[in-house]
């Protein structure tokens, strides 16, 4: 948790439930070029490979926007900017990339607790282009450049809530107060708490003297130019009326205080319930996709806010943009949980196309791969076929109207690593075969795949903001073995339809881990669905840290959807070995310790890949 020792010089502009039309920042904006003409980029979003990047970590491409940068000191500005994207996207096609997905890009609060909003998720003005990465001339190049390479952009929103752009006057004295007496509800004892951050509160945060509480502490907004720490834009987000000040979240398992209370960090919980306050959340970003032709949203912290806002959201925006020629806008959420239903219950009628499937990080890539190379923690991938088990159930299989034309569990973001959880090399103690494995389950599987940035540079950063690695420090090499493995998976995707659009059918799985002949065997065939036509693929992965598994244990062999007699192509493999499923269809093969087979009929291989 952040408290603010920001004390001083300060000048408050606002009392309680006043609205103010505050002076914009001291920031000039240069010439802003031309209103792109808006239009639809993608076809498929299945075809798409997400990169997901922090700008400011990502790559330095104008030293003129690096103002108050701390090189090294990962809690600080870095000094990245839009511009440096333009500058790499040989990179990022090289590497396989089709689609980046950017961290948010409006003004933020610069700085709390000596800690910078460099993230871009600490926003105070939605309508401003954040300085510190450009202007919005050049995140119009930018947006541009990509599309010209016939790669698309994803921008990083919050509906839930703003950075901490007032404090809660507890003592009714007019100044933030670091420690001051409240009290933590009626009858309950004097606490001491920040006035900056101060702990959930039933009724709401309440005002405490001498005599006990008084009512409402009142919500006053900071005027600090010195750190961005100024009154919310738009105005409608200008009052105190337009926030919930009931304090933070405590208990994230109360869905009062899960959707009602302040974010970690004194985030300042948004009153999306209202009508005006939705409208300005809507329109704000609406006109950023307007103004820079963006192809999506990733929208931040979903189950902090109430599952009526959802199909509101989304349904305002799709019906806007489809008036503007863009359509098949891609929306999805980030619920940072392992419960899959409640994650899909953001995809519900209407709402949302997709969500980050965090239930998949824990159990797949947390539990099955990033634990497999100790006898000791290693789990059998039967809980993945438990997981898969539950996706039309608990995402749904109608597309979303006017949405982007894929049942949502089957267009759900997969992901091994980001920037909320410790990287898959820190975690898994520098195991890059398991590492390499993963990323084959990521490419291989429905739906969308996403790379976090740095992944295939082997980056081992652990909790934030050690996973928030700078990477222009590597000097973009493009030759390392996982950055090789993620091109060469990408174009296998491309390159077998049925990787990306057909429907999955698990074909063994195992609850062993130990020393049984399947152990970490999970192998699923790819086929009929939306890719049609008779293509297929079989992916067989072992995810066992020490030792070759066989798809076999006892008298039970794998059965497979194949004709008798059919080769199977491993396209994986260099050598492109073959393997040929017995007079029933069933095939038995060994694969090697943390490795995998990509099987095509030999009719399909397609070569060069
Ligand atoms: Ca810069
Ligand atoms: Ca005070
Ligand atoms: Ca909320």
């Amino acid at each position: 948790m952040r408290t603010a020792h920001f004390t001083s010089s300060l000048a408050i502009s606002v009392l309680l439930g006043a609205v103010i039309a505050p002076e914009p920042a001291c920031l000039s904006i240069p010439s802003e070029g031309q209103r792109p003409a808006l239009a639809t980029h993608v076809q498929d979003w299945r075809d798409e490979v997400i990169y997901q990047l922090i700008v400011d970590r990502f790559a330095d491409g104008d030293v003129n926007n690096d103002f108050n940068v701390a090189p090294g000191n990962l809690g600080k500005y870095q000094g990245g900017d839009w511009r440096g994207i333009v500058d790499h996207l040989d990179y990022l096609q090289a590497l396989g990339i089709t689609t980046l997905w950017i961290s948010p890009v409006v003004q933020n609060v610069d700085s709390d607790a000596d800690i910078d909003g460099y993230h871009g998720y600490w926003q105070q003005d939605l309508t401003l282009a954040n300085p510190h990465f450009g202007d919005l001339a050049s995140l119009r190049a930018m947006v541009a450049a990509v599309h010209d390479r016939g790669m698309k952009v994803v921008l990083d929103i919050v509906c839930n809530h703003m950075g901490q752009v007032f404090f809660y006057d507890i003592n009714r004295n007019g100044r933030p107060d670091d420690y001051v007496n409240g009290s933590g509800g009626p009858g309950d004892p004097i606490v001491q708490v920040s006035e900056y951050d101060p702990p959930w509160q039933p009724g709401g945060v309440l005002s405490f003297s001498q005599e006990g509480t008084s009512g409402r502490a009142p919500m006053l907004f900071f005027d600090d130019p010195s750190i961005n720490r100024l009154p919310p834009q738009p105005a409608a987000l200008a009052t105190a009326g337009a926030y919930h000040g009931m304090g933070h979240i405590e208990n994230f398992n109360d869905v009062g205080q899960r959707t009602l209370g302040d974010f970690t960090g004194g985030l300042k919980d948004l009153a999306t319930e209202l009508p005006q306050v939705r409208a300005a959340l809507i329109d704000a970003f609406a006109t950023w996709v307007e103004n820079v032709d963006f192809d999506g949203y990733r929208i931040d912290t979903i189950k902090h806010v109430e599952s009526d806002f959802w199909p509101v959201f989304a349904g305002a925006t799709r019906k806007r943009l489809a008036a503007e020629n863009k359509t098949r806008f891609l929306m999805f959420g980030e619920a940072f949980d392992g419960n899959d239903a409640l994650i899909g219950s953001y995809t519900g009628p209407g709402a949302l196309d997709s969500v980050f499937y965090f239930s998949q990080h824990f159990t797949a890539f947390a539990n099955v791969f990033e634990n497999a190379g100790s006898k000791s923690t290693a789990q059998g991938t039967a809980q993945i076929e438990r997981l898969w088990s539950q996706r039309k159930l608990d995402y749904g299989t109608v597309p979303q109207p006017d949405g982007i034309g894929i049942a949502p569990y089957k267009a759900l973001v997969n992901f091994i690593d980001n920037h909320d959880v410790p990287r898959f090399l820190f975690a898994s103690h520098g195991d890059t075969a398991a590492l390499h494995n993963a990323i084959t389950l990521l490419f291989t599987e429905d739906g969308i795949p996403n790379v976090y940035y740095g992944t295939e540079q082997d980056f081992t950063g652990g909790n934030d903001p050690a996973n928030r690695e700078v990477l222009w420090t590597t000097g973009f090499p493009t030759d390392g073995a996982t950055f090789a493995h993620i091109a060469k998976l990408a174009r296998i995707r491309k390159a077998y339809l049925a990787l990306r659009r057909a429907d999955t059918k698990v074909v063994w799985s195992s609850a062993d881990a130990g020393t049984e002949s399947d152990a970490g065997i999970f192998a699923f065939e790819r086929a009929g669905g939306d890719a049609g036509g008779g293509a297929s693929a079989l992916v067989i992965l072992n995810s066992s840290g020490f030792k070759a598994s066989s798809t076999s244990n006892g008298g039970s062999v794998m059965q497979t959807s194949q004709p008798p007699g059919t080769k199977l192509v491993d396209v994986l493999d260099p050598q492109q070995a073959s393997y040929t499923v017995d007079g029933t269809g069933k095939l038995s093969v060994t694969v090697p310790t943390q490795s995998a087979m990509i099987l095509v009929p030999a009719s399909q291989v397609v070569q060069g890949t």
